[in-house]
């Protein structure tokens, strides 16, 4: 069986009718805890999966783009110098190649960040993911932080790891148009195997946090739920403004400044919604600090309650889960999991259910039933295990 590093390179070679210069790869992640608390300035645990996108890329000698991926038949082609001018450049291009709007932003954002474009030689890129599109598991950031390392090693332009992550950041914000913040760049950039990355969003700092899964005999099952969600419109953005209302109304720069005794004490001063919105932020970001120590500490067991505290918090206070998340968190607890939670943006996507893995057929069985019980389309569920960051892979 082939790897899919080689059928990368084998796409490339079949849709450019010669070989890539070389492969690189970035993770999609599940987020463990700290949902919507990054562009409140606050933490975040997310890890990177063992499900990559993989670039395939070689510079040319002119100054043409084509980006290409597996699901496409078609090459998007446009000029370095267009790329590096802005959104603009999607002007024109058939709707089945939008999606070049990541590559084509983390081109752009390079030129934002400092990198001097003009001058640079295009590329031919040739993408081939098994990252579910769509999942809530990053599959943006995913292409974005592929092509980030390959176009930093190949336009030899020197940029660390952060100022990646700031760049795949600024183009799905500013080219993209999705009003996200860090988590899923950072986790595709930075997160190292075997652990989760506790990122502080407010300085950016981050420190990996072992996760000993294997050893205790856990695993963690990802319950796609396929309920497609989208963050370029709808309910994130409403969120996030909310947020930004509540610390607005506050008297501070961002929710993460706001203790506990702080916010119950402007109850009722604050419209209902955005107190509980603001309630899931700032409770969310000290179980994340919980976890950390549990996680220290190997106490799975507080690692699931705050789990499901977290989900609890995400279903009531900031309404962005489903009832086919609820239900995947629910059956997966009854059924032998030690902690469950929805994953990533909300309005669809996936769980994470904390299991140990005895109990990981009852689980999947106990799903399909449930869900076949309540007419909803049959979900896709898969192991994933802490896995390196974006990387050259050959
Ligand atoms: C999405 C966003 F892209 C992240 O920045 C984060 O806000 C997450 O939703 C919710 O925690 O994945």
């Amino acid at each position: 069986m082939s790897s899919l590093v080689d059928e990368t390179a084998a796409g490339f070679e079949k849709r450019f009718s010669y070989a890539p210069s070389g492969i690189w790869s970035a993770p999609g992640r599940v987020n463990l805890i700290g949902e919507h608390t990054d562009y409140n300035e606050g933490f975040v645990l997310p890890f990177a999966i063992d499900r990559r996108t993989f670039a395939a890329l070689a510079l040319r000698d002119d100054d043409v783009v084509r980006v290409s991926s597996a699901s496409g038949d078609q090459a998007v082609e446009v000029r370095l110098a267009d790329a590096a001018a802005g959104p603009a450049s999607l002007e024109g291009i058939a709707e089945d190649g939008r999606w070049a709007a990541y590559p084509l932003g983390v081109v752009w954002a390079l030129g934002q960040l400092g990198a001097d474009l003009a001058g640079l030689p295009g590329f031919d890129v040739y993408f081939e993911s098994d990252v579910p599109i769509g999942a809530g598991l990053s599959s943006s950031a995913a292409i974005e932080g592929a092509l980030a390392v390959a176009l930093n090693e190949v336009w030899r332009l020197g940029f660390d790891d952060t100022r990646l992550v700031d760049v795949c950041h600024r183009a799905e914000n500013d080219f993209v148009g999705a009003p996200t913040g860090i988590l899923d760049q950072s986790a595709a950039l930075l997160s190292q195997e075997g652990a989760a990355l506790f990122l502080d969003c407010r300085d950016g700092s981050s420190e990996p946090v072992d996760l000993a899964l294997q050893a205790s005999d856990l695993a963690i099952l990802v319950i796609d739920t396929k309920v497609r969600h989208e963050h370029v419109s709808g309910g994130y953005a409403e969120r996030r403004a909310a947020c930004e209302t509540a610390a607005r109304e506050l008297g501070v720069r961002a929710l993460r400044d706001v203790a506990w005794p702080q916010l119950l004490a402007a109850r009722d001063t604050l419209d209902g919604v955005v107190y509980r919105r603001a309630r899931h932020i700032v409770t969310e970001d000290q179980r994340v600090l919980d976890t950390v120590a549990a996680l220290r500490a190997q106490d799975y067991d507080a690692v699931g309650d705050l789990m499901f505290a977290s989900h609890r918090s995400m279903r009531d206070d900031f309404e962005i889960s489903t009832p086919e998340l609820d239900l995947a968190v629910e059956i997966s607890l009854n059924y032998g999991a030690i902690g469950a939670r929805m994953t990533g943006g909300g309005f669809g996507g996936s769980v994470i259910a904390l299991t140990p893995v005895s109990a990981i057929t009852q689980v999947q069985v106990a799903i399909d039933g449930a869900f076949a019980e309540h007419g909803y389309a049959g979900p896709e569920m898969f192991l994933v295990w802490p896995s390196q960051g974006a990387r050259r892979d050959r």
